[in-house]
């Protein structure tokens, strides 16, 4: 079969980097064509797991973690110290099959890389850290106290847009607290999974690690619903749409298992008439524009005070001509590709919404580099003034259109920030910094993620990550979202020789 020059140039790219990493591609193949959004064609095909593979794969999940959960913590926290260092060693070949496969620009590509490096040294330091309190008893001679304990198998599902970082701050973390994982990551992604796979099993070989606590499962979403049913898992953590959320969450706690849902974001920024409009405009054009618009933590919402509306429009369209689009491996291309022609679909169908809603487009949404590659979707990246109310801006559309809405007073801004089904990210620009503390108060943004002259995306492992509402509530990543992953016993011991009850009361 015949491909793109620039196909075979990614497939020879590709080929070495996973020979590099130690990937035995042969072990891997099979009749699943994975192609790269950059061209649209096919760069790989893989082996596809059966549901029974899924189950064998818990099987041996569990029957690690029996082993897994009486080594010492901090004794866990060395297999994450030798992946976060292969990882460092690495970093470049694993970037270029996320890029590859995902189609990432090569900065955002390797910056993704160095979020699973972050969360492994933050769960290496983790492992000496589980801590427990100790809790003053209300009877003589009595210690009250916590520990916590590992769960079991921990089952990862992940999305396409972070192929890898994501289902790195589970896996560190999860590890670290004595559980064993099983992933099945997005159908786009399989490539950047065995990859990363491969590094862990060699991470886990040195350090004499069992063998089993690490499976992936290339599987689809039929194959995959074990992970979800199965009452071996006992946490299901899982990225990617409200609805994939809305399917998974009730067969989860049907059987009383843990859920950890990462799902949609509509984030939104506030630009109040102080904020530094320069700094606000670069803040607003990495977060709108980066990744193509297909991070969780896009910004999707403007809210801009009704003085700076068309002043700020104005020159976000200006920097918006200038952002180059295209072959997110060439040197200076700020927006690759939308994953695929869904996607495509999804923004042409929200913009021709936005419009019948009563939007204007401002700048961009059009489809660019169709000539030189047929398949592949390339796009400008959009911005849509939107009357106050509109259906499509409640929504969240995984590609680069942000709409401008306007407001009078902070409240009212606050109000629309808050105002759709979705609880990700958000942010405010300003230099007032009674209007900042507001925003970051209860009566301010509902979001897990609040910012203050920063955009929404982004962000830091060292902090929580996840929102409220329709996106699941979940947390992962810093802060003690490690206690996700831990089951919490309350130890009562009593010393005293007595056996005074709580509460008072009287018995025998
Ligand atoms: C995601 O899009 O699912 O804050 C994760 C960010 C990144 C993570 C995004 N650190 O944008």
């Amino acid at each position: 079969m015949s491909v793109q020059p620039a196909t075979q140039e990614i497939i020879t790219e590709l080929e070495a980097a996973l020979s590099r990493i130690g990937v035995d591609a042969n072990a891997w193949k099979g009749n699943e064509p994975v192609s790269t959004p950059v061209t649209g064609e096919t760069i790989f095909s893989t082996l596809t797991h059966t549901a029974k593979d899924v189950d064998a794969a818990i099987t041996r999940a569990a029957e690690a973690f029996i082993q897994w959960r009486d080594v010492p913590a901090p004794v866990r926290g060395a297999l994450i110290k030798r992946w976060g260092e292969l990882l460092t060693e690495y970093k470049d070949d694993l970037a270029v099959v996320v890029g590859a496969e995902v189609g990432k620009i090569t900065s955002e590509a390797r910056g993704e890389v160095q979020e699973m490096i972050d969360i492994c040294d933050l769960a290496v330091g983790q492992s000496r850290q589980l801590f427990g309190k100790t809790i003053p008893s209300e009877r003589p001679g009595h210690r009250l106290a916590e520990t916590w304990h590992p769960l079991g198998v921990v089952g990862i599902i992940s999305a396409f847009n972070f192929p890898v970082a994501v289902y790195a701050w589970n896996t560190a973390l999860a590890l670290v607290a004595g559980d064993t994982v099983v992933w099945k990551p997005a159908e786009t992604g399989r490539l950047s999974a065995v990859a990363t796979d491969a590094l862990l099993a060699r991470a886990v070989r040195e350090v004499g690690a069992p063998a089993g606590i690490h499976q992936l499962v290339l599987a689809d979403r039929v194959a995959g619903q074990a992970l979800v049913e199965d009452p071996r898992v006992a946490l299901v953590s899982a990225t990617g749409s409200v609805r994939m959320g809305r399917e998974i969450a009730p067969l989860i706690a049907a059987r009383f298992g843990r859920a950890l849902l990462e799902l949609g974001g509509n984030n939104a920024a506030i630009v109040a008439p102080s904020a530094d409009q320069d700094l606000a405009l670069r803040g607003i054009v990495f977060a709108a524009a980066g990744t193509a618009g297909q991070r969780c933590t896009t910004l999707r919402r403007l809210i801009v005070h009704e003085s700076l509306a068309d002043a700020l429009v104005d020159r976000i369209a200006a920097a918006y001509k200038t952002l180059s689009i295209g072959d997110p491996r060439t040197e200076g291309t700020l927006v690759g590709p939308l994953v695929n022609k869904k996607s495509f679909d999804a923004q042409q169908a929200a913009l021709a919404q936005a419009v019948a809603e009563g939007g204007t487009v401002v700048y961009g949404g059009d489809r660019v580099l169709a000539d030189v590659h047929p398949d592949a979707y390339y796009v400008q990246p959009a911005v849509v003034r939107m009357p106050a109310q509109s259906a499509v801006v409640q929504e969240e559309t995984f590609a680069p259109i942000l709409y401008v809405l306007t407001y009078k007073t902070l409240d009212e801004a606050i109000a629309l920030q808050n105002g759709v089904p979705q609880g990700l990210s958000s942010a405010i620009f300003t230099n007032d910094q009674a209007e900042a503390e507001i925003f970051l108060s209860a009566r301010g943004s509902d979001c897990g993620i609040a910012n203050v002259n920063i955009g929404t995306s982004g962000a830091e492992i060292g902090g929580a990550f996840g929102g409220e509402k329709e996106t699941g509530g979940g947390r992962e990543s810093g802060a003690d979202s490690w206690k996700a992953y831990m089951r919490q016993a309350t130890n009562t011991v009593n010393f005293s020789g007595q056996l005074p009850l709580a509460q008072g009361v009287k018995f025998l």
